[in-house]
């Protein structure tokens, strides 16, 4: 039990103790002026190895598997920890800084796509791809991409921040939040029971999503919190996250501006497809 009562007016505590005060402000906008570097590609994404940024080269690379050409993009590194989101350039894709935000030159006017779902669609409907055609597929699987973009706040801003990051362990707080992931966990693990993928018989932009985030967690990738959450249990999400991470394109996609893990997994910025065989870290030459 804590003792604190809130004040009548918030004020801003820029050293809490907390794993991202450094970063972490109450307000929007650039901090200083920084372009971004922009590539030969007409596709620039400006991003991080996290779930956020692994749904978006996962797609990038899916589509390169299929073949088409047009989604070659050169990948810069963003270090969020160093505040490289609060560059002017950054901001200009996009206001919210933060990762991923994309560049698409392939146009007469340059287009700008932030969110990391809205990327998703942007490239899914640029190439035909990955979004099923039929109705009732198609709504399936925007029903699992919108699940995602508002569940996943849920497993890392509150349980992950709570169980790993947060200064002092808050028992109300990680009750709350672990419950609350066990639930969306039995959510795709029934749905998982049901369909091959969750939009249903076809893999999708909603299993690029929601891999990243709860196919990691499932293995116990993410805050270390595998054994607490008892993820083995969810057998469905066991098979689809070894189904998608038997596949190349995913495989290849989880690497790219990937800054720590294995040393053997790290592509810290991708410009051309044969950058996996020339640039990983462990065997950079
Ligand atoms: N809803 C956003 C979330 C993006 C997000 O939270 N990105 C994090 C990394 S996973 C970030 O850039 N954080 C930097 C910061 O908060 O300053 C999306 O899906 O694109």
């Amino acid at each position: 039990m804590s003792d604190y009562v809130p004040p009548a007016i918030w004020t801003w505590n820029k050293d809490n103790g907390g794993r991202f005060a450094s970063i972490n402000r109450p307000v929007a906008g650039a901090t200083h002026d920084t372009a971004l570097p922009v590539g030969k590609h007409p596709l620039q994404l400006y991003s991080l190895a996290t779930p956020n940024g692994v749904k978006v080269t996962v797609m990038l690379e899916e589509l390169l598997a299929l073949g088409h050409t047009g989604a070659e993009y050169d990948a810069w590194l963003i270090k969020i920890n160093e505040g490289d989101q609060f560059g002017s350039g950054f901001v200009a894709v996009n206001p919210n800084s933060k990762i991923p935000a994309l560049m698409d030159h392939s146009g007469t006017e340059p287009v700008r796509v932030f969110e990391s779902g809205a990327i998703l669609l942007y490239l899914a409907e640029k190439f035909g791809a990955f979004l099923p055609r039929d109705a009732k597929a198609r709504t399936e699987c925007l029903c699992w991409l919108f699940w995602q973009m508002g569940s996943a706040p849920y497993l890392g801003g509150g349980f992950g921040h709570f169980y790993a990051y947060a200064p002092s362990k808050i028992e109300y707080a990680i009750d709350r939040f672990a419950m609350e992931v066990k639930r969306q966990l039995d959510v795709l693990d029934r749905r998982l029971a049901e369909v091959p993928y969750l939009a249903g018989a076809e893999y999708s932009i909603a299993d690029m999503a929601v891999w990243p985030w709860y196919g990691s967690l499932a293995k116990g990738l993410l805050y270390g919190g595998g054994e607490f959450l008892q993820v083995q249990d969810y057998k469905n999400v066991q098979r689809w996250t070894d189904t998608i991470g038997a596949r190349p394109a995913a495989q290849r996609g989880r690497r790219v501006n990937r800054v720590f893990g294995e040393p053997e997994s790290q592509l810290a910025e991708r410009h051309d497809a044969r950058d996996f065989d020339t640039k990983m870290t462990a065997g950079a030459g």
